[in-house]
């Protein structure tokens, strides 16, 4: 090989070369009532963030500057996000960011799977020529670095690489699983088997997709033509194009380890609201396997103009306080408890109240003598004085969303408010 693997110019040349393309047209309808009016890609998360924050920010730190992003269900806030937060790329410099909205480009039909909503784009990635294209999951929340597996991707000569990870069997099936050889070859894929077979060596474990291809933009070009005149696709890489070129192409698997402990790294698909609500509490630890506070690799987002979170004695002279939480800006803890919680922007909290290991949304205010714990509050809301939640769990499911482990999950339309923008 005539240039060094993976030295930083290697690396950059081809992360230079490279479009991204975030499929961020998904409900996630398994969060419930929080997908109910914005797409998966734009929950909130980790107290100042959205979800679609971490792909877009390990795109940015990866070097790709050239970026897509497919949406279709329920868009409008994702939209203004990117809008408002990520149009700091220089178009002169050959960087931007695209909406690719579903428009009916090509025929009557909204995107069908995923496949098809690249397909339905075509006319628009073309002329950028790429020479790879990095197919991302709008949804996952992680931090890597595309750049390292672009030049495994490159060294190995595969038309297609697909990000890995490790996930016990009784998980699996919510994934595609594939069987790889001794050189990470991608033998078999299945999507989302009803019986996934484990590791050979490792029993109850077995190896699933993250849902992050690179393909040669060439091949993928043709391997989409083809499955677009196919008559029974459903029109989804991992349902279609996946197992389609896996005999006869070269696929390879590209675990998603620590380079130096070859420990699986941080990756979660925040799902479902259980999920969604331990890996926000996760992040409030000591030592969170996530560190947002990493100069190394930092997470942009939108940030909303807001002033400092303040902490105060009420008439009464209680004490306004949080503990073991996070809180982003225009917060006002007014003579009230915040324990293992975190608050987004300009949560209010008034006099008597107490919220213990509860995800707060944007804009909520939690008047007087309330107790909350173990909720979701979902943006916008206003919660009347004295009100409990996650007390009587039963009591609870009559109004509001209670998960199977019993995060009461709590939204306008639950109170019969307007959403109104703040
Ligand atoms: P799923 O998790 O079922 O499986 P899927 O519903 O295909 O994922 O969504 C993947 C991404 O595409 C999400 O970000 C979603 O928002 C977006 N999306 C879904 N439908 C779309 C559409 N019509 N247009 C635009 N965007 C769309 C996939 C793979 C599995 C893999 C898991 C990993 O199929 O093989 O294991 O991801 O989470
Ligand atoms: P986010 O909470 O993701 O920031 P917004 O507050 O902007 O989202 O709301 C997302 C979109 O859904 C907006 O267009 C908003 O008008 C709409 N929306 C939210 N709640 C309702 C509702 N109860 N009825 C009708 N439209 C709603």
């Amino acid at each position: 090989m005539s240039e060094v693997p993976q030295s930083s110019r290697f690396v950059s040349r081809l992360t230079r070369q490279t479009m991204a393309l975030i499929l961020a047209g998904g409900r996630g309808s398994r969060l419930h009532n929080l997908t109910e009016w914005r797409a998966k890609p734009a929950v909130p998360f980790g107290s100042k963030f959205r979800i679609i924050d971490f792909p877009l920010s390990n795109c940015i730190n990866s070097g790709i500057r050239q970026i897509g992003v497919l949406t279709q269900y329920k868009a409008d806030s994702l939209i203004r996000h990117i809008h408002n937060g990520w149009s700091f790329l220089r178009g002169e410099l050959g960087e931007f960011i695209d909406i690719m909205p579903a428009q009916q480009r090509i025929d009557e039909n909204w995107y069908m799977g995923t496949a098809d909503a690249v397909y339905q784009n075509l006319d628009i990635i073309r002329p950028r020529k790429p020479e790879y294209i990095v197919i991302l999951a709008g949804d996952h929340i992680y931090k890597m670095d595309y750049g390292v597996m672009l030049a495994h991707h490159v060294e190995t000569r595969a038309d297609l690489t697909i990000g890995c990870i490790e996930v016990p069997v009784p998980e699996a099936s919510a994934f595609g699983v594939m069987k790889i050889d001794e050189q990470r070859r991608i033998r078999e894929f299945m999507e989302k088997p009803a019986d996934p077979p484990s590791i050979p060596g490792k029993p109850g474990v077995a190896l699933a997709s993250m849902g992050i291809y690179i393909f040669n933009a060439g091949f993928l070009y043709e391997q989409l033509i083809k499955d677009a005149d196919a008559h029974h696709s459903s029109r989804d890489f991992g349902k279609d194009i996946i197992p389609s070129v896996i005999d006869n192409y070269r696929v390879y698997a590209y675990p998603f380890l620590d380079g130096e402990s070859g420990v699986q790294r941080y990756w979660r698909d925040v799902g479902t609201v259980d999920s969604f609500w331990s890996a926000n509490m996760e992040l409030i630890g000591l030592n969170p396997e996530l560190n947002l506070y990493d100069d190394v690799w930092p997470i942009w987002t939108h940030q909303a103009q807001t002033p400092p979170a303040k902490f105060i004695f009420d008439d009464d002279d209680r004490r306004g306080m949080a503990v073991d939480s996070m809180v982003a800006g225009g917060c006002i803890i007014s003579g009230a408890e915040i324990r293992h919680s975190l608050l987004f922007s300009n949560v209010r909290v008034n006099s008597y109240s107490q919220v213990r290991d509860a995800v707060v949304l944007p804009d909520v205010n939690i008047g007087r003598h309330c107790r909350i714990k173990r909720a979701v509050i979902d943006k916008g809301c206003d919660i009347p004085p004295n009100t409990v939640i996650g007390e009587d769990i039963e009591q609870d499911r009559q109004r509001y969303f209670v998960s199977p482990t019993g995060i009461t999950l709590v939204t306008p339309d639950m109170l019969g408010q307007q959403l109104h923008f703040s």
